[in-house]
């Protein structure tokens, strides 16, 4: 007789659980078959475009979807709703020179304001920005200021099945050959991201940061960094790179941000909030710049379309992403639905990072060209099967080249099972599990996609979809 096992138990230790317990609850529900293939007719087969309400277990992203402490929560309630000099700014702006410790704070609506900042500020037509792997509103900022994005990441993370602990390093070999065929005087500044999301939410190591800046040194390049899924990089340091087992994961995540000259942030991922954002850096130049562009584009620079209560929500979840015990039990769960997944050997992305489980659409569906949309295809039939709502990372969010105009066919074609923070159980999971594969056990009947619709910016977003008969 098979003798039940715990989580722990399955994997030869004890188990653990997360730092807090549920105090409020929010009901959802699960439509019949019949009613989810009506909403994802609606829809046109993008999960973006379903009505939330139709959605079972969302998985649709990590951004803003956090659950808030009580502490956020009650910190939401001494918002100092001024429209210049917020308190709340300062305890923002407190927070992120001693967590991330750089100079000076722009704060924005979220992500893209500041790399919209960034980009106009420092971006001349004609230039170059290198970075490890592209992500989506970033390279469109970059594109829109007149750069090409140039992907310097390692070879390894365009190969889902690659082990590499740090997947999202740099390759400084590419940057070099790059600054040779361009000079360091066409690079305005290296777009470097931790954890990589494009990549399977894999980490950077802190040897390559450090390589790089005294690579950015020797040529006088700055080094920029996306922080939106940086404390859990910080994690995946502590546990792989020697030397840092025994750190805190604030301390490693200041020794990391001292290598760069700045960063742009979502808040709304590693913040554990719902929205939020900002723009920091040590040099001058650029924070005059910027604290100019933000009045125009997203409010007062103490404010930068936040509300007070935002900030003091941003605050105080700066502090507690850098718990060792939050973000043990925060990627633990997402390992735990990737631990289901390859034992059951459905292929997802190796070694699984930080956010969420990468499905590889291209050997799920190896019988479909990738022109058939092979993981848009994936994402709709997960939902049909459960109502789980996942999303595409392959050839539509890749876009289309704006030299030659045809689609870019990226190595990794995956459907992204993003976790949000303290929302789901460990029941929630074993759901989603067993619809992949369910779906998985499917694949062969299932033939593809066309696509009927295609907006000019990030298509992804609104782009519709009908089955290929
Ligand atoms: C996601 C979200 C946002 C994001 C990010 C990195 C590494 C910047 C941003 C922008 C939301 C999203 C965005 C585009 C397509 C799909 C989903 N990522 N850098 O789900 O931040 O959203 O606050 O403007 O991941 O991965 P923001």
């Amino acid at each position: 007789m098979n003798v039940p096992q715990t989580m722990g138990q399955q994997f030869g230790r004890r188990s653990w659980a997360e730092p807090w317990k549920i105090k409020m609850v929010e009901p959802i529900k699960m439509i019949d078959r019949p009613a989810r293939q009506v909403a994802l007719d609606e829809a046109g087969y993008n999960t973006f475009l379903l009505r939330s309400e139709d959605v079972y277990i969302d998985l649709l992203t990590d951004s803003g979807t956090n659950a808030m402490s009580d502490r956020q929560w009650a910190g939401m309630m001494l918002g100092d709703e001024a429209y210049a000099g917020s308190r709340n700014f300062y305890h923002l702006e407190d927070a992120v020179r001693t967590y991330y410790g750089y100079k000076h704070l722009v704060p924005t609506h979220q992500g893209r304001g500041a790399e919209h900042l960034i980009s106009q500020a420092l971006i001349e037509p004609g230039d170059y920005v290198p970075g490890n792997m592209y992500f989506t509103t970033t390279r469109q900022h970059q594109e829109l200021a007149g750069a090409t994005f140039v992907d310097v990441i390692i070879d390894e993370a365009h190969d889902s099945q690659n082990p590499h602990p740090f997947k999202g390093n740099i390759d400084l070999a590419k940057l070099e050959a790059l600054i040779a065929r361009v000079g360091a005087e066409k690079i305005p500044y290296i777009s470097l991201a931790g954890t990589v999301n494009m990549a399977g939410g894999q980490p950077v190591s802190m040897a390559n940061v450090r390589d790089l800046r005294a690579l950015c040194d020797r040529h006088g390049i700055r080094l920029y960094l996306d922080a939106t899924r940086m404390a859990e990089n910080c994690f995946f340091i502590q546990e792989r790179e020697e030397g840092y087992q025994d750190k805190p994961i604030a301390a490693i995540l200041k020794e990391f941000c001292s290598y760069t000259d700045g960063a742009w942030m979502s808040s709304k991922k590693d913040h554990l909030v719902n929205i939020g954002g900002w723009l920091a850096m040590n040099h001058e130049d650029l924070f005059e710049k910027a604290s100019n562009l933000v009045v125009v584009f997203e409010g007062l620079h103490t404010y930068g379309g936040m509300a007070g209560r935002d900030m003091e929500a941003v605050a105080i979840g700066i502090e507690e992403a850098l718990q060792d015990d939050y973000m043990r039990s925060r990627i633990g769960q997402v390992r735990y639905l990737g631990e289901l997944l390859s034992d059951w050997n459905i292929p997802i992305v190796q070694p699984v990072g930080g956010h969420a489980i990468f499905l590889d659409a291209k050997r799920i569906y190896a019988h479909m060209p990738q022109s058939a949309f092979p993981a848009q295809t994936l994402a709709a039939e997960l939902y049909l099967d459960s109502g789980i709502r996942s999303m595409e990372r392959g050839v539509v969010s890749a876009g289309r080249d704006p030299q030659t105009g045809d689609h870019r066919y990226p190595k990794l074609e995956l459907v992204r099972l993003t976790i949000p923070r303290r929302v789901y159980t460990q029941a929630h999971m074993d759901v989603v599990a067993e619809s992949v594969k369910a779906v998985y056990d499917a694949r062969h009947a299932v033939k593809g996609l066309e696509m009927v619709y295609e907006p000019a910016y990030l298509r992804f977003f609104q782009a519709r979809f009908a089955p290929i008969r």
